[in-house]
């Protein structure tokens, strides 16, 4: 166990039905720490930048345009296992396979638009968070 920081991402799925509160709640009532967060729109490069490790997947042009189909809000999440407990948090990758009371399962709407994103390791979470934050707007 250790004080990790992972990246997550809430989906234009999520912010088009006005869900970033209630997702954050989840975050924070699991003791998840937001320390970093803003809200923008990707371009197509920086959607398909992000899911580089993707592009060989059928899916990756289709998760590229969704992703930049309408706002995000890109946050840093803090706390004891951050990681895999955001992943626990979010459910797994397809809402109708999530767990109940996981954030992908209550809110995702397919596979593709399931709500939100979480770093998958400790290494992805830094790769993840220095993509979208400089050190100055982390406040811990
Ligand atoms: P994860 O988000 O649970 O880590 P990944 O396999 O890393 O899942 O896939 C990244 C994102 O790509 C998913 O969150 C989802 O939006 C999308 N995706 C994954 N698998 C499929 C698929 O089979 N069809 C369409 N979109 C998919
Ligand atoms: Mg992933």
């Amino acid at each position: 166990m250790s004080i990790q920081k992972t990246l997550s991402i809430i989906k234009p799925d999520a912010t088009r039905r006005n869900l970033t509160g209630n997702i954050n709640a989840r975050f924070e009532r699991a003791g998840l720490q937001i320390i970093a967060q803003k809200r923008l729109r990707l371009t197509k490069l920086q959607a398909e930048k992000f899911y580089e490790v993707h592009r060989e997947r059928a899916f990756y042009d289709s998760l590229c345009d969704y992703m930049f189909s309408g706002p995000i809000v890109v946050q840093i999440l803090k706390g004891e296992d951050a990681v895999a407990k955001n992943r626990e948090i979010m459910g797994a990758t397809n809402p109708a396979n999530a767990e109940i009371g996981t954030i992908r399962r209550d809110f995702g709407e397919s596979i593709e638009h399931n709500s939100v994103h979480g770093s998958d390791s400790q290494e992805n979470a830094e790769i993840e968070i220095r993509f979208f934050f400089s050190e100055l707007e982390i406040i811990e």
